[in-house]
């Protein structure tokens, strides 16, 4: 018998997160192939910031499960916590075999085969996009930290590394928590709880430092839980950074949504100046060597012209020069 998939996200309102959930659910139903059907659970783990009445409508017609139970009760103010209490409570409720968590920034565009971990592995996952506060080892001046969270986690073996997609550093090993399958009974989901909740001062609100807890937290559980074959690199077509694209080294960049499985870039966040560029606009029309004319592409403009507010007469106008041929070719020349 096939092992049983589920599906995981977390949706809040009051931001883009609600938008953004819709978009990813609606591009899985639409492109996820064999994984169409599959059963989706969105959850509100915090107390206020309550999903629209709307959006919860939409969400059920997409078939999704959404449900509000507050987990997130000792850490209000840190929304990154949401995700490992999230995670860690669906692998005690959700009965099936591999649990999948996705973020709410993600669009999908064909059909995710990696989920359906070979019974070799215990985690699917993609290395992190950049260095950030990742360590190259001994000299490098975030150590210290790493081996503060590696003695927390447990982590015994010092010698995993991976290189980050977009700048190509070689790393300890620092996963992105966008995308993350598990097998549940291997309980990665459940320690990564554990390690968050010894990182993190309850009550603690979001800083510089502590930005990146909740993904090195996950990082070193994997580590600690897991040996190094036990854990598959999802190909590149998996969490594709596309805001990175041009950045990117060109054996990791792809050239069409049709080659991607799924993207990962927050593509309704406004800009801070209201008077520039859309910022999902920019996003899409700048990507180097790459096709605009497949139907995938298509389909996700249109989706964002549809569910964004329309551009007022100054963005029009700004938007009109930007993206002309020759103005593109410049700016896009200079990286
Ligand atoms: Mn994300």
């Amino acid at each position: 018998m096939p092992e049983s998939i589920a599906f995981v996200m977390c949706t809040e309102g009051g931001g883009q997160l609600e938008q953004e959930s819709l978009l990813m659910v609606k591009s899985f139903r639409e492109f996820a192939g064999s994984f169409q059907y599959a059963q989706i659970y969105s959850f509100q783990v915090r107390e206020g910031n309550d999903v629209s009445q709307e959006t919860i409508d939409k969400l059920t017609a997409m078939d999704v499960k959404h449900q509000k139970v507050v987990l997130n009760t000792k850490y209000p103010n840190y929304p990154l916590a949401n995700k490992p209490l999230l995670c860690a409570y669906a692998e005690q409720v959700i009965d099936a075999d591999i649990l999948v968590f996705l973020d709410s920034d993600l669009v999908f565009f064909s059909e995710p085969q990696e989920f359906r971990l070979h019974p070799d592995y215990d985690v699917g996952i993609r290395p992190e996009h950049h260095k950030m506060i990742g360590s190259k080892g001994a000299a490098d001046p975030n150590e210290n930290y790493w081996m503060w969270l590696y003695g927390i986690a447990g982590v015994k073996a010092l010698d995993r590394f991976v290189t980050t997609t977009v700048d190509q550093q070689r790393i300890r090993a620092f996963w992105n928590s966008g995308v993350v399958a598990v097998r549940r009974k291997s309980g990665i989901f459940t320690a990564w709880k554990n390690t968050i909740e010894q990182l993190l001062p309850e009550g603690a609100g979001i800083t510089k430092e502590n930005w990146y807890y909740e993904q090195s937290a996950l990082s070193a559980t994997i580590c600690a839980l897991t040996s190094p074959e036990r854990v598959f690199n999802f190909t590149v077509g998996y969490n594709y950074p596309i805001h990175s694209h041009n950045a990117m080294p060109l054996t990791e960049r792809l050239g069409s949504f049709e080659e991607i499985v799924c993207i990962h870039d927050h593509l309704f966040r406004p800009r801070k100046e209201r008077y520039r560029e859309r910022t999902w606009l920019k996003t899409l029309k700048w990507l180097n060597s790459f096709n605009f004319s497949t139907p995938k592409y298509q389909w996700l403009c249109n989706y964002l012209h549809e569910h964004n507010p329309k551009p007022t007469f100054v963005q029009q106008t700004f938007e009109a020069v930007m993206f002309s041929p020759v103005v593109k070719q410049i700016l896009m020349s200079r990286g």
